[in-house]
């Protein structure tokens, strides 16, 4: 029998598993070439830990690595149901919250290598009944392409192709309402955007492939409120932290927010992250803030002789 130590977490709602002890030997490289490894020759443990019966489609993992960069303390590798993220923002706090709540480190700033670059995460002192409150600075962020049309059933849609750690598609003009209670139209709207992008080859800047689509509607709360449809068919219950960062990158496009302003992103299910974007050395920094929540601890059982120790096949897209 296999065993998997695993510790949960949520960001506004967002779940976050966190595999702080890889249980496979000769990971090594960098944070990127450990992701080609893993998926190349251990695919099946990603599927072990998230996939249905243990897991289900919301959940996004967490392996801790060693970094290969000399000023990292932490190497992070982010997976969900379908694959493996750039990065993750609310997982990205999450695993900051867990390493608080592991006496792993204290208040203050760490540097942690991700696939798609270096993060610098702050946990700040607990205040104001938030034990857990960590901001990031994000990898740089830019728009790709702007106002792109799309048909989607009756309605024509513009949307704008940013980075911000993943790919994004983000669109105001859908006419549809960022409601809790609209899930359903949101996720098949959002699912038939995808698929009309894949057709028509619009892609990221490097032919990446775009797997987040966001909507944006106004927000009482906040200074705005999206869905985002995250890769597979589950939407973040958090706002997003790429997502938010690709948002801010676009916002500065457009001259709608200055340097440092701070923009507030309400999600569908109402948790906020903070957000502002600094420009250095001619790069798009973004920094979100959120808070985590440890919510779960516990061992994971692999039985060889269960038919889904892996997962079920097919429980997930
Ligand atoms: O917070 O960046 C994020 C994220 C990506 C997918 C789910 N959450």
């Amino acid at each position: 029998m296999k065993s998997i130590s695993y510790i949960d977490s949520h960001t506004g709602g967002e779940p976050t598993r966190l595999i702080s002890e890889l249980p496979v030997p000769g990971v090594q490289g960098s944070v990127a070439e450990q992701l080609a490894f893993l998926k190349q020759h251990h695919d099946s443990l990603r599927t072990t830990i998230l996939h249905e019966p243990r897991g289900s489609d919301v959940l996004v993992g967490a392996y801790l690595v060693e970094p290969a960069q000399a000023d990292c303390q932490f190497g992070v590798i982010f997976f969900n149901n379908v694959g493996y993220l750039g990065m993750c923002g609310h997982g990205m706090i999450g695993v900051i919250a867990t390493l608080s709540f592991l006496g792993r480190i204290q208040p203050g700033t760490v540097k942690v290598e991700t696939p798609v670059g270096v993060i610098e995460a702050t946990l700040h002192p607990a205040a104001q009944g938030y034990p857990n409150r960590v901001s990031f600075k994000n990898v740089p962020a830019f728009r790709f392409l702007s106002h792109v049309a799309l048909e989607i059933g009756e309605t024509t849609i513009h949307g704008d192709v940013a980075w911000g750690g993943n790919w994004f598609f983000l669109v105001h003009d859908h006419g549809l309402g960022i409601e809790a209670t609209n899930l359903e139209q949101l996720t098949s709207f959002c699912r038939e955007i995808r698929s009309q992008l894949a057709a028509r080859g619009i892609r990221g800047s490097n032919g990446e492939e775009i797997e987040h689509i966001e909507l944006f509607g106004a927000s009482r709360e906040a200074d705005s409120r999206s869905f985002v449809l995250c890769p597979g068919k589950a939407y973040d219950r958090s706002p997003c932290g790429t997502g938010t960062s690709a948002k801010l990158a676009c916002l500065y496009a457009d001259s709608k927010i200055a340097p440092s302003q701070v923009w507030r992103q309400q999600s569908v299910i109402g948790s906020i992250f903070d957000g502002h974007i600094e420009q250095v050395e001619g790069q798009l920094i973004p920094t979100i803030t959120g808070e985590a929540w440890v919510m779960a601890k516990g061992v994971l059982l692999v039985d060889p002789r269960d038919p889904f120790a892996c997962g079920i096949p097919g429980s997930t897209e």
